[in-house]
């Protein structure tokens, strides 16, 4: 009975949420710019059955998966790490996780020990080249099956996972020019060394030379334990020099949290809009509570990222075939969507787009699609 209703209600949201583009539109934003459809999300009775039984060391749980992140705080990274380890449970696989919390010499000797220990495959998370690629290298000569995420690896032989960052900011972009006339000062939060967001700002290059009339007036950013709060202070002062600024863009959900918090402290709502990525519940309440400056953010699922991840690093274990690229699209949403669809966590959100859910990327055969 509740099962009913809350699927009604989502098909419900289904309806709206194909008015995410035209939402998007209603504040300037180009329709295209949105994956939404009026496709309602396979359940999980209807999600295509395994094709044949395990592999034996699959069903015996012998396999050993090293995950080795550099990164772990945060709602990106947690929302991440679950649906890794959502996956591996239902691949029966041991999922080894450590964290260089932002060290990227202890990431590297971490990896360095998966090495050691001869995982059976190794999934790095993010990391700078120049600290995690010997290491990388060291997992490849091993002949451990690599999967990287958000980092480059140096080498062929790892299955590269991406979420198409060059979309992930041209979208956000698309609706921040939209909403100032392509005339605005724009206060840029970047960190340089981070694959992704090195991605993303070869887009905002690109943007800034494409439309004159956008000027970024100020740069800032950090990434820590508390990057939030970090890049709100940041953003008080940048806002405090910059008295004409009225976007800001930043492409991470904690600069984009960091972003807003500034703008609310200073009292700038209603004249300085935040333009982020990445999604989390946490996000969707800052997005759709009254007032709120954040009007765009472009993000994929990240549960369903960790999700294709263990996936794709299950299937070299089991020596079957996988694309040495996997991408996992990126959906751009609004706050207005948010609001009309009255979608309130993260849950809703993928029930209302489900494109947001990728079971065929890196498919495994002998499971079920998740
Ligand atoms: C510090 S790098 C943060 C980014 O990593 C992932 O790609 C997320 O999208 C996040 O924005």
């Amino acid at each position: 009975m509740h099962m009913r209703r809350t699927r009604s209600l989502l098909g419900a949201l289904v309806g709206t949420i194909a008015a995410v583009a035209l939402a998007g539109c209603s504040q300037g934003a180009p329709a295209g710019g949105t994956s939404a459809s009026a496709a309602p999300a396979a359940s999980a009775s209807e999600a295509p059955a395994a094709t044949r039984s395990a592999p034996p060391e699959f069903a015996s749980g012998e396999v050993n998966i090293a995950l080795v992140r550099q990164l772990s705080s945060g709602d990106y990274f947690e929302q991440w790490l679950a649906g890794a380890e959502a996956e591996a449970k239902a691949l029966n696989v041991k999922l080894n996780v450590s964290s260089g919390d932002g060290n990227n010499d202890k990431q590297a000797l971490n990896l360095e020990q998966a090495v050691n220990q001869k995982a059976d495959a190794i999934i790095v998370d993010h990391g700078f080249a120049d600290t995690i690629q010997p290491a990388i290298k060291k997992a490849a000569d091993a002949g451990i099956p690599l999967v990287a995420f958000d980092v480059d690896p140096g080498t062929p032989d790892a299955v590269v996972i991406g979420q198409d960052d060059h979309q992930i900011a041209g979208k956000a972009l698309e609706v921040l020019k939209a909403d100032t006339g392509g005339n605005a000062e724009v206060v840029y939060v970047y960190v340089a060394g981070f694959a992704p967001l090195d991605r993303r700002n070869e887009t905002w290059e690109q943007f800034k030379k494409d439309n004159p009339g956008i000027k970024q007036v100020a740069q800032i950013g950090v990434v820590n334990n508390s990057t939030a709060s970090a890049v709100a202070d940041q953003a008080k002062a940048a806002l405090q020099a910059n008295p004409n600024v009225t976007a800001i863009f930043a492409p991470y959900d904690e600069f984009a949290k960091g972003a807003v918090l500034a703008v609310k402290e200073l009292g700038l709502t209603g004249k300085v809009k935040v333009y982020g990525a990445d999604i989390s519940t946490a996000d969707i309440a800052v997005m759709t509570e009254e007032g709120s400056p954040w009007v765009a953010t472009v993000a994929t699922d990240p549960s369903n990222v960790g999700r294709v991840a263990v996936r794709a690093a299950a299937l070299l274990v089991a020596k079957e075939p996988v694309d040495k690229a996997l991408n996992v699209p990126p959906a751009l949403i609004t706050q207005q969507a948010l609001r009309d669809g009255k979608i309130a966590n993260v849950e809703q959100l993928v029930a209302a787009i489900p494109e947001l859910t990728t079971p065929d990327v890196a498919r495994v055969p002998w499971a079920a699609a998740s």
